[in-house]
């Protein structure tokens, strides 16, 4: 097979509240990952619409993300940061990618399912595809890794079969046009970490979302120090005290979660923080990861807000990000071009 260049890309959904599933998940694995990897981080606004979106709303939620990006420690500068919508490349390679993937892949998405709900006949196609213009976010750069969360594993999949099948599919026309003998990478999720599925703080069976009806249920990076507290003081907690061993957290989940949260934002191992911790009870451990986490996203919030402040600066971002995405992206997908048989 053959050997491509390292190269990063992942996105993120601007929907509103950005929390901290999506900062510990996904955004501190960004921010390490520019150190060794050249990196393509986009906000995803087409994904964004395959729910109902305000327009407005949807607006101010691509400068949300891109600040916080910014405030996080992404480098725009040095790395590249765009909305999806801006480069066109990601909606046309997605409908080929529509042709190579199969409907029984898709129908096992689970993500479509948990989206759809019952009311499945009704879900927009757009939701259903979701997975094959994730797939081309991340090929039309031919990227090589893809940190993520846990809940986006299956997806990144179904990217991995779809640049399968189309590397099989057209080896020959492939190897005519002189593109080598694979055209795609396949795309390996970057998932570890204590906090790869943060979970709600109402209910530790329930992942952390922005489309929770609860407030309570997540920590966003833009809250307060005030709004901190008290949400990880109302978290749901067990009346048991925090054991000393990892194996004590089985069958616990809201103990697990909340020392899993802690362990990320001190960038420790659940077992340092249960060494720390073990015995005690949930009092004084949630008013040390009160303090952590205010230390940790406080002044992230601040700087969100600062940025925010100066929306044509941020547009200005996103602007030279996506030309600089379109070069890379609009040569591969001549190349996808030539690879089908089309004129151009
Ligand atoms: N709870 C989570 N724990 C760890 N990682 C998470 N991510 C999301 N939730 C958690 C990761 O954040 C990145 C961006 O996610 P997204 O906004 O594009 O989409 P999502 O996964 O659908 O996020 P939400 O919050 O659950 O949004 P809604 O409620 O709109 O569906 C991804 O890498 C994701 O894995």
């Amino acid at each position: 097979m053959a050997k491509f260049v390292e190269r990063v890309f992942s996105g993120v959904q601007p929907t509103g509240n950005l929390h901290l599933g999506n900062y510990l998940g996904a955004i501190v694995k960004f921010v390490e990952l520019q150190k060794t990897h050249d990196c393509l981080y986009c906000v995803v606004d087409l994904h964004a619409i395959t729910l109902p979106q305000k327009p407005e709303e949807l607006k101010a939620n691509i400068r949300e993300v891109t600040a916080a990006f910014i405030a996080c420690g992404i480098d725009p500068e040095k790395h590249i940061v765009f909305n999806q919508s801006q480069v066109t490349e990601h909606a046309e390679l997605a409908w080929v990618f529509n042709c190579v993937a199969r409907i029984g892949w898709l129908n096992r998405m689970t993500q479509f399912k948990e989206k759809a709900g019952k009311d499945r006949e009704n879900a927009s196609v757009g939701l259903y595809a979701y997975p094959c213009l994730m797939a081309a976010d991340i090929l039309a750069y031919r990227a090589t890794h893809v940190p993520v969360g846990e809940d986006q594993k299956q997806h990144l999949e179904l990217a991995r079969d779809i640049a399968q099948k189309f590397n099989l599919d057209f080896a020959a026309s492939i190897a005519a046009n002189g593109y080598g003998d694979a055209f795609f990478p396949l795309p390996e999720p970057l998932i570890q970490g204590p906090a790869t599925r943060v979970m709600s703080l109402r209910d530790g069976s329930k992942k952390m979302s922005k489309s929770d009806p609860s407030d309570y249920s997540r920590i966003n990076l833009s809250d307060d120090a005030d709004a901190i507290a008290q949400k990880v003081r109302k978290a749901k907690t067990d009346p048991e005290p925090l054991p000393s061993e990892v194996e004590g957290l089985k069958q616990r989940p809201e103990a697990d979660n909340l020392v899993g949260i802690f362990a990320a934002l001190n960038g420790e191992t659940k077992l340092d923080v249960l060494k720390v911790f073990g015995g005690g009870n949930f009092s004084a451990f949630k008013s040390a990861l009160v303090d952590l986490a205010v230390a940790k996203l406080g002044p992230i919030g601040a700087e969100m807000q600062r940025l925010k402040s100066d929306p044509a600066s941020i547009d200005r971002v996103l602007v030279d990000g996506a030309a600089r995405a379109r070069a890379v992206a609009s040569k591969n997908m001549a190349m996808v071009k030539d690879i089908l048989g089309f004129v151009r």
